[in-house]
């Protein structure tokens, strides 16, 4: 029996309807070549999945001090762009659309990513406890710098840069990443930013370079080309806030008079428990009139329930969309999911990447 859900309806996206209520969440899988140039396979693993209302790529670095981990992939060298373009080819040509995610990681790196071996940079000298993954193994997160007043503004850059590489490699627009602990989640958060200057203290200047983030790649691309990724009370990469209802409320209220497309909300624990700390998700839906992208642990009852409720706009699957590249049709038909396997997200090659089967591959091989 079918339930009647939201989940296939069309939604007006800015210049654009999306087919569907699903959206690709970004996933890192480290597969990306010399360079940190997009895998050829990426081509592949996107295009699969161009059924999604809305793709959003991995998070890759606008950067190379913004790299955290081996083999992610960069949106800063022409190589690079290159290698984005024929992604975002495969992708169109299938009648999909795709934003990719632009990333900073600051203080969730190691010497061995950063140039010369330096310190990666953080808003304050504060080591996260932690482990990367580089040279193949895990170790753990390097001592991080604290950024200079003087560096904020080249920060900034880097991020407008890696906005118009995004357009030049023929993305429909860009999600900033403003989740799990990473440079803007940092600066935001009173875990990790101790400042004394205008980028610490109150909210309004720790909340002041994800804001100007913002600000730089709206100019760049179009509001409705710009999306955020936020995630107010996740524990991800040792960050902490001790009151992150005011900091995301004003921060939220911030986006929304920059007129953002979206913003795309992890609820709870990243890839973990979705009531993790208490916090209220509905006081940011209620401040932002674009919309809101809802994350973390959704199936497809919970997502039929939240866009009944109308508490989503749009509904990113993370875990679900690695192994099932044909989601949308899969949950259309209430068929069973492929189960995705732990041990190929990171790293390697076809297997566990472009090898999962559509439900038409599978009734083939079932024969
Ligand atoms: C898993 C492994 C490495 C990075 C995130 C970009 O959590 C990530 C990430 C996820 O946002």
């Amino acid at each position: 029996m079918n339930t009647p859900t939201k989940l296939f309806e069309p939604f007006k996206f800015g210049p654009v309807t999306l087919p569907n209520r699903l959206v690709m969440a970004p996933l890192t899988r480290n597969r990306a070549v010399a360079g940190m140039v997009p895998s050829p396979l990426a081509v592949d693993y996107y295009g699969q999945r161009a059924s999604a209302g809305l793709l959003i790529t991995e998070a890759s670095q606008i950067s190379q001090q913004g790299q955290g981990y081996q083999d992610t992939p960069g949106i800063y060298s022409k190589a690079q762009v290159a290698g984005w373009r024929k992604v975002t080819d495969r992708v169109h040509e299938r009648g999909g659309r795709i934003f990719i995610q632009i990333w900073h990681v600051g203080r969730i790196s190691h010497t061995s990513l950063q140039q010369g071996g330096g310190a990666p940079v953080a808003p304050s000298a504060i080591r996260a406890k932690g482990k990367t993954f580089v040279n193949n193994t895990f170790t753990e997160i390097s001592e991080p710098r604290a950024l200079t007043l003087e560096e904020i503004p080249g920060i900034v850059e880097d991020f407008r840069r890696g906005a118009a590489n995004a357009l030049a490699a023929g993305f429909d627009g860009v999600e900033i990443h403003g989740a799990n602990g990473y440079l803007l989640d940092q600066f935001a958060k009173d875990g990790a930013n101790k400042r004394t200057d205008a980028y610490g203290g109150s909210i309004e200047n720790r909340a002041r370079l994800m804001l100007e983030v913002a600000k730089a790649v709206t100019a760049e691309v179009g509001p409705e080309r710009t999306g955020i990724r936020i995630s107010p009370v996740t524990p991800a990469n040792d960050v902490s806030d001790s009151n992150p209802q005011p900091l995301f409320d004003y921060i939220v209220d911030h986006l929304d008079a920059l007129r953002l497309i979206y913003i795309h909300v992890i609820e709870g624990a990243t890839g973990g428990p979705r009531d993790i700390a208490p916090f209220d998700y509905g006081s940011l839906r209620k401040r932002f009139k674009q919309a809101y992208i809802a994350n973390n642990g959704y199936d497809f009852e919970l997502a039929t329930k939240m866009l009944a409720a109308d508490a989503a706009d749009l509904i990113a699957f993370g875990k679900p969309f690695i192994a099932n590249p044909d989601l949308v049709e899969r949950l259309k038909r209430g068929a069973p999911l492929n189960a995705p396997d732990k041990a190929t997200f990171y790293g390697g090659g076809a297997k566990g990447y472009t090898d999962y089967p559509a439900l038409g591959d599978s009734l083939q091989a079932a024969q």
